[in-house]
């Protein structure tokens, strides 16, 4: 899948290699890292490594793509710790509804039983 890059853009920076990220997944199709603000230990943001904005800029191929390695992504966190015991998936668009960042991102939050005392 050819990727365009935004030379701007913080997030193409880190699936360059140009910007540090904790990787925890990565194939030709999506870079995983973990949030910088971890809201719950293990917080994980899934990327398009092509720059799209937000979900109104993806084409069905590239949603597809992207959304069939978020179960993979998500049961390799919950299998790293056995407290978590659930996950929010969040992704936000427009700066309306959150989105600080214009590389669209899930963000794939863990739960825990033990100490979610995260909001
Ligand atoms: P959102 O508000 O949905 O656009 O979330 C953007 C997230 O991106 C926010 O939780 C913090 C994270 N973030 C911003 N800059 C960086 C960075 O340079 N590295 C990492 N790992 N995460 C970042």
């Amino acid at each position: 899948m050819d990727a365009t890059f935004d030379p701007d853009c913080v997030f193409c920076k880190i699936i360059l290699g140009e910007i540090p990220s904790y990787t925890v997944y990565e194939d030709d199709v999506v870079k995983a890292f973990l949030d910088i603000s971890q809201g719950t230990p293990g917080h994980t943001l899934v990327v398009p490594k092509t720059h799209v904005a937000d979900i109104f800029a993806y084409n069905p191929e590239l949603a597809a793509a992207v959304f069939s390695r978020i179960p993979k992504i998500a049961n390799a966190i919950r299998k790293s710790n056995p407290n978590i015991q659930g996950m929010n998936i969040v992704n936000n668009n427009g700066a309306v509804a959150y989105q600080s960042v214009f590389h669209s991102h899930f963000h794939l939050v863990p739960r825990y039983t033990d100490h979610d005392d995260f909001s």
